[in-house]
């Protein structure tokens, strides 16, 4: 199999930017969001602020008093935050974003994850031309400008979104990870924050080439198994989390006793057939496949068994999913010996099939 190509979709200074297109008078001067607390007038803390304000020392988090004295020689705008409207914008946008991708992942109000490994067949060359098209297609509809990064993982994607900002477009391709990678800080990785990277410095862990260098077990020593080797595949740019959906409906699932308790497949399997057909009923209906099916079972002295299978192409069959819960019962069964009380079904990783997004587009636009 080849790689995958994946991209970051992060709309640059979001909640200014969103104001700047409700008021596009206010595009040309420093613009503020603001969170105020109503303790008094300027109490409160900065939410994001436009690049013009940026430029003149802005921040997100600082406070607004500050902010004012920053901008006080310059006609500056400041609004408050309107989270309503942004999240209404937002899912639009990520809307029209879904329609791009093979997967999709939103994370926030103003990023998302677009696996686009089947529409580029796995290839870096023409990843170039789709992420410019995203970028226009954004900009037409909705007169908004993203940074993208693109890589061959999630945590590859973001580092390269963060490089070129606003408006940015960087792509690092599977073989120049590490050069890119190796000289930016430490806290360029997620999961690094303040604490962290001083105890990394302390360790004389500076870039995220140092920390490749790092002796990986000295690592986990220091930051404990799991983030440990984390940590030391992080900065060697790998990382193989899946781009998934995370919607509202993110499993379906149904549970059933069996007549009587049992061992045998075929009695099982009669049972939780029709525990496939009442949750394909349900797919139908809102439109979702699904990636992943699991099974669970409670066991005769009550004890609870799962198992589960993932595919590479979600489907929405239901011989798919009535096969893979046989299989997995098969499974289970050969690795225990104890009788069957209830069995259960559910399918998860679920996203919305590409003909009901369309209209759910179509919809909206
Ligand atoms: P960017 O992506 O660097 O161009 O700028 P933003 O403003 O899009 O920043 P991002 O992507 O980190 O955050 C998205 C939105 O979340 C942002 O527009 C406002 C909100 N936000 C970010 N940081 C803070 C914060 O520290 N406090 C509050 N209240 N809101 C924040
Ligand atoms: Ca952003």
């Amino acid at each position: 199999m080849t790689g995958r190509v994946i991209m970051l979709v992060d709309f640059d200074y979001f909640f200014a930017q969103v104001e700047e297109t409700r008021n596009p008078s206010i595009r040309d001067k420093p613009v503020v969001v603001c969170v105020y607390s109503g303790r008094s007038e300027d109490s409160g803390a900065v939410s994001t602020a436009n690049y013009i304000a940026r430029k003149l020392g802005v921040k997100s988090g600082m406070p607004i008093a500050l902010a004012k004295a920053k901008l006080q020689n310059v006609e500056a705008v400041f609004l408050p935050v309107d989270n309503v409207f942004y999240e209404e914008v937002s899912e639009r946008i990520m809307a029209l974003l879904r329609n791009s991708a093979d997967n999709f992942e939103q994370v926030g109000i103003d990023e998302a994850y677009l696996e686009v490994s089947q529409k580029t067949k796995g290839s870096f060359e023409s990843v170039a031309e789709l992420a410019q098209k995203v970028k226009a297609e954004v900009k037409a509809k909705h007169n908004l400008t993203c940074s993208i990064g693109v890589g061959p993982n999630k945590l590859v994607a973001k580092i390269a979104a963060d490089i070129q900002k606003p408006d940015g477009l960087t792509i690092i391709k599977p073989e120049q990870v590490t050069v890119v990678l190796f000289p930016l800080p430490v806290d360029r990785l997620i999961g690094v924050g303040t604490k962290t990277k001083a105890k990394m410095q302390a360790l004389r862990i500076n870039t995220i080439g140092d920390l490749a260098k790092y002796d990986a077990q000295r690592l986990i020593e220091v930051f404990g198994k799991n983030l440990g080797l984390y940590f030391h595949n992080a900065s060697l740019g790998i990382d193989d989390e899946p781009v998934r959906e995370r919607g509202e409906a993110e499993s379906i699932s149904r549970i059933s006793t069996l007549k009587e308790d049992t061992r045998d497949l075929s009695a099982i399997l009669e049972k939780v057939d029709g525990l496939c057909e009442e949750i394909h009923a349900d797919l139908l209906r809102s439109g979702h496949s699904f990636r992943t099916v699991g099974i669970s079972a409670v066991m005769k002295d009550m004890s609870i068994r799962s198992r589960s299978r993932s595919f590479e192409n979600r489907s929405s069959k239901l011989e798919v999913l009535k096969e893979a819960v046989k299989e997995l019962f098969e499974k289970l069964l050969s690795e225990s010996d104890l009788e069957v009380r209830r069995a259960g079904v559910k399918v998860s990783g679920l996203a919305k099939d590409e003909k009901s997004q369309r209209q759910l587009t179509s919809f909206i636009e």
